[in-house]
């Protein structure tokens, strides 16, 4: 039976992949090499750190380590300008429905994401008050597809993982809720999410109903 609801945030939530790629893609201006919407795909859920090295492998740069630093804080300075003008206008379609029936039915609900900002993004979307925990890149050691982030979760909640489902966008944070012992839902493509146990485009698909339906036992 499923007693909890752990909810990735960027992708699931709110649409901030747009503000990371403006953010990243200034920098590669900046390092002179051109970075594309597509290539922006590879660094959802990834961590700031792993985002960096994937985004100076498309570039063609090796750098020491102490230029990396630099370059990951002058990216997020810019991306941070970014979050800090959003409201809750970008909260994406469904998703305040489906938080708000979770707490209407009883469900525990638990934020986990990668991001180090994410605290700054629920409270200018005015999200905070859904979360009964809230876990993100701040209180974890490993990246999904570790799945340090949704154990956390489950943890605070007290929560077993059998009885919790994940929401998710991308493929690392499905493959995370596998290794945690969690069901998963996949926000997005049937394609790239096709490890999930079910797969809706946007929250504006999901219900408590189905979710109930889906993982009967
Ligand atoms: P930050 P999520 C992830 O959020 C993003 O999808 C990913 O693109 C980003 O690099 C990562 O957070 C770290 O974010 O630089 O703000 O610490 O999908 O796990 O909610
Ligand atoms: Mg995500």
């Amino acid at each position: 039976e499923i007693k909890a609801c752990l909810f990735d945030l960027d992708g699931v939530l709110v649409d901030t992949a747009k503000y990371h790629y403006i953010a990243w893609k200034e920098l590669a201006d900046s390092l002179g090499f051109t970075f594309t919407e597509q290539d922006n795909e590879r660094l959802k859920g990834v961590s700031r750190t792993a985002s960096l090295n994937i985004l100076l492998e498309i570039g063609g740069l090796l750098l020491d380590e102490e230029e990396k630093t630099r370059l990951a804080e002058q990216k997020n300075n810019r991306y941070v300008q970014y979050i800090a003008k959003m409201d809750s206008s970008e909260i994406l379609p469904g998703a305040l429905e489906f938080l708000r029936e979770c707490r209407e039915q009883g469900l525990k609900i638990a934020l986990g994401s990668a991001s180090k900002n994410a605290m700054t993004i629920l409270n200018n979307t005015g999200l905070t008050p859904y979360f009964d925990a809230i876990i993100d890149g701040t209180h974890t050691s490993a990246a999904k597809p570790d799945p340090e982030v949704f154990l956390l979760g489950a943890q605070a909640l007290g929560t077993a993982p059998g009885q919790c489902v994940v929401f998710e966008d991308a493929e690392a944070g499905i493959e995370a809720a596998i290794r945690a012992g969690m069901a998963s839902i996949g926000i997005g493509s049937p394609q790239t999410l096709s490890a999930a146990n079910l797969v809706v485009p946007s929250l504006a698909q999901m219900n408590v109903s189905l979710l109930r339906e889906s993982f009967a036992t």
